[in-house]
């Protein structure tokens, strides 16, 4: 009985050290060690010894199960090493390898002009109001002192959705919705949004396009606070020494009306291809608050006055980085896109 041990010991140590892998290794042990392997058949079989062979044998058979099963655990230890190693060198990285690029967006140039606006109005104490792209003909035309038939409609012609429903062709009638919400109270709003119109799309013009409305009503809004309020915008898209020019103008709903423009960023005014040689670029439309407009929206024209202005925001956005053509701004090609990312601050 001692030989076999001896023999099986060795057998299931040989056969322990060939296993190349856990599995293998498992199978070794359940064969050698397991309920029915040959060393617990010969715990079974004890039971025929004689008393005084038996707890001799019995010692024998443990020290054989325990060395079997301490070099299994030893063995087992190297395996799981090298399986570790082995999933390692499968899953290593080259540090080395160049990383790749990761793509990211960044703002269009026309978001980031109206934000910039948008900042810049804020700070001076102004809300932001918004209104519907898809407005009553009552307020793009009628609340603003264009009423039906007024020849003025003709330079806004627009896409209709029913007779007294359109497509809104400025945001304008922000500031007939804005008068009629704050019923006589104060306002200090700006107002970004899509409008439509139909023009023919060139360089300049589009069939749709961004505007911001800024609208100021209160007790003695003069002329000069329109003014000095422009004079900061100008200064801020384009610079510190950048100066505005106030010409008489027309528009149903401001009297009086101006248009607005603003020196020339590249000659200075001293007139070039930019400015088409007369030093000033045209950047807005603006005026007091017509008194028919104010008394339509429930304001005493005689106690309160104000002053509106609708800036182009392409038209700015055009100046500002020198974009040549306004479908650029449309046309959500990269390589027109991508050049803002350097510029993105
Ligand atoms: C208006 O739309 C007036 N609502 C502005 C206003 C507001 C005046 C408040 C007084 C008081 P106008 O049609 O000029 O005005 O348009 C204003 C600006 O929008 C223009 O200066 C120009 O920059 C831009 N704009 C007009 N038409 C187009 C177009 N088809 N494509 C791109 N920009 C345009």
């Amino acid at each position: 009985m001692e030989q076999q041990l001896k023999q099986l010991e060795q057998e299931a140590l040989e056969k322990l050290q060939a296993a190349t892998s856990l599995k293998e290794l498992n199978e070794v042990r359940v064969a050698y060690l397991g309920k029915k392997g040959p060393i617990t058949d010969l715990l079974k079989g004890m039971g025929k010894l004689s008393p005084e062979e038996r707890p001799k044998m019995g010692a024998l058979v443990n020290t054989v199960r325990e060395y079997v099963t301490a070099e299994l655990e030893k063995k087992a230890a190297v395996l799981e090493e090298q399986a570790i190693q082995e999933q390692l060198e499968k899953e290593s990285v080259d540090v080395t390898l160049p990383g790749r690029k990761i793509k990211t967006g960044n703002r269009h140039p026309l978001t980031r002009v109206i934000e910039e606006i948008e900042d810049l109005f804020v700070s001076m104490g102004y809300e932001i109001a918004e209104g519907p792209e898809v407005e009553k003909d009552y307020y793009n035309f009628e609340a603003l002192n264009l009423p039906k038939g007024h020849p003025a409609r003709d330079m806004q012609d627009t896409f209709y959705i029913t007779e007294e429903t359109l497509l809104r062709t400025h945001t304008s009638p922000v500031q007939a919705r804005t008068m009629e919400l704050k019923k006589g109270e104060p306002i200090r709003i700006i107002c970004p949004g899509k409008v439509f119109r139909r023009d023919n799309d060139d360089a300049t013009h589009s069939h749709q396009f961004m505007q911001i409305e800024g609208l100021v009503i209160g007790e003695n809004i003069h002329m000069s606070d329109l003014k000095g309020t422009l004079d900061a915008l100008a200064k801020k898209m384009f610079g510190e020494e950048r100066e505005i020019r106030l010409r008489p103008s027309f528009f149903p709903f401001t009297e009086p009306s101006v248009e607005v423009d603003v020196s020339c960023h590249k000659c200075g005014g001293s007139g070039c291809n930019v400015c088409k040689h007369t030093g000033w670029i045209e950047i807005l439309g603006a005026g007091m608050v017509h008194p028919n407009v104010l008394e339509m929206a429930g304001y005493d024209s005689k106690k309160v006055s104000g002053f509106a202005f609708g800036i182009g925001a392409e038209r700015i956005a055009m100046l500002k980085y020198g974009v040549d053509d306004i479908r650029h701004f449309y046309t959500n090609d990269n390589r027109f896109l991508s050049q803002f990312h350097r510029t993105e601050g």
